[in-house]
């Protein structure tokens, strides 16, 4: 499928329910999982390299998640999130395909 993070729900017991779409970045290349908004519950990043750039999908307490933010990031082929300036937010941190460069998007969430 094109443009579309699939998330399988677990069961807990190494099986999962059938996929629920979300409509992502276009030509998505990686999936990766961080708490970017520091609510505690773990979001969703998915890389487009051909559409240049990240969404990210910020996850809610009753297991969905929330229509996609998208940024964009010149050649992004993976995404995930820390907080390298070290004031207490998530920074964003791309791989980028096209100017091999890792590009950091400095966080203002919580
Ligand atoms: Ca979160």
């Amino acid at each position: 499928m094109t443009d579309t993070l699939e998330v399988y729900a677990g069961n807990g017991d190494g099986t999962f329910q059938d996929p629920v779409d979300h409509t992502t970045s276009v030509l998505p290349v990686s999936v990766n999982s961080a708490d970017v908004n520091g609510d505690g519950i773990p979001d969703v990043l998915v890389s487009s390299d051909n559409g240049n750039s990240v969404s990210v999908h910020t996850g809610t307490s009753g297991g969905s998640l929330s229509e996609l933010t998208e940024l964009s990031a010149d050649g992004a082929y993976e995404a995930t999130a820390a907080d390298v300036t070290s004031d207490g937010t998530k920074d964003l941190l791309v791989a980028s395909s096209s100017d091999d460069a890792v590009d950091v998007f400095t966080g203002s969430c919580s």
